[in-house]
């Protein structure tokens, strides 16, 4: 499929990236831009070749500065709560892709933009990232989940300070609130993220699959029913040709050839 917003390439085997395209301003997501991030990712949901998606934005200064003020500016209340829908239902085809989406940050990191990467499963972040929350300080809440995937990565009382105040936080303390999980220079952390996504593409892609539904699915059940989620999940990977590939490599002291089945 063609996109006028965003970039959608299969970067090496089975690794993906969907790169926001809007550098003039500051890949700002307006409508047509969050379409085409939900059809991206549905595009790469249904390839059976794909094993991670990194989502990143074009040009030096940001990842995403935000939702499109401009667009928003005239937004009666109707069009406001249909526009947070679009985002929502955009991120959350993101959120629930089977496969491992790692956002890969540089630069401003707001509002959508933070948004959009919480939506991804985790961080890497660049040293001039900067994150944040800043909707209060253009008159509104949070529309694309912030309110409510910013407290369940980093606690209620700092999500609280940063979504009340519009703070913006650096990389290097993004990194110990656990809202990054790496830190590196500009310049080295896409080849970073490449290298993780290799490692991640090498694995079993079946078992990597089942690990990440158990860890999403997992953290709105009571501890009884997640563990017997994993049970059921542990059990399943037995009946993969993976598993025998993978433990008879281990037992040959040889690297494993995994086929995904
Ligand atoms: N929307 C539209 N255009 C933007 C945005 C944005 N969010 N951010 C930057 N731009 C544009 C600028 O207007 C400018 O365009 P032009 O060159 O045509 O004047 C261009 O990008 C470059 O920006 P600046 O000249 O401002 O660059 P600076 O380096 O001086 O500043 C900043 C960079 C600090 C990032 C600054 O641009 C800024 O503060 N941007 C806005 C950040 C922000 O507040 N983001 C949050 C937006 S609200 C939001 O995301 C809510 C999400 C949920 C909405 C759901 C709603 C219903």
């Amino acid at each position: 499929m063609a996109y006028d917003n965003v970039l959608l390439e299969e970067v090496e085997a089975g690794v993906w990236r969907l790169t926001v395209n809007r550098p003039k301003s500051l890949n700002a997501l307006n409508s047509a831009t969050l379409e085409e991030i939900g059809a991206a990712a549905t595009e790469v949901g249904r390839n059976p070749g794909a094993r991670v998606l990194l989502v990143t934005g074009s040009g030096e200064k940001a990842f995403v500065a935000g939702a499109d003020i401009s667009e928003m500016q005239a937004f009666t209340a109707d069009e406001g709560h249909r526009f947070s829908e679009r985002g929502m239902r955009a991120f959350r085809t993101l959120e629930t892709l089977p496969i491992p989406v790692i956002a890969v940050v540089r630069g401003y990191c707001l509002g959508g933009g933070l948004e959009l990467a919480m939506a991804c499963d985790w961080l890497l972040a660049g040293e001039s990232a900067a994150l944040g929350q800043p909707e209060v300080t253009l008159g509104v809440t949070p529309g694309f989940g912030g309110s409510q995937r910013l407290p369940r990565r980093i606690g209620t009382a700092m999500a609280m300070e940063l979504i009340l105040t519009g703070r913006r936080i650096d990389a290097a303390e993004a990194l110990r609130l656990g809202l990054v999980n790496h830190v590196h220079p500009d310049d080295r952390v896409m080849d970073e993220a490449l290298v993780m996504a290799r490692a991640i593409a090498a694995r079993g892609s079946i078992a990597v699959r089942l690990a990440k539904s158990l860890v999403v699915r997992g953290q709105d059940l009571d501890l009884d029913n997640a563990c017997a989620l994993e049970s059921q999940a542990f059990g399943l990977s037995f009946s993969t040709e993976d598993q025998k590939e993978g433990m008879a490599a281990f037992l040959a002291r040889r690297p494993a050839a995994f086929k995904g089945r």
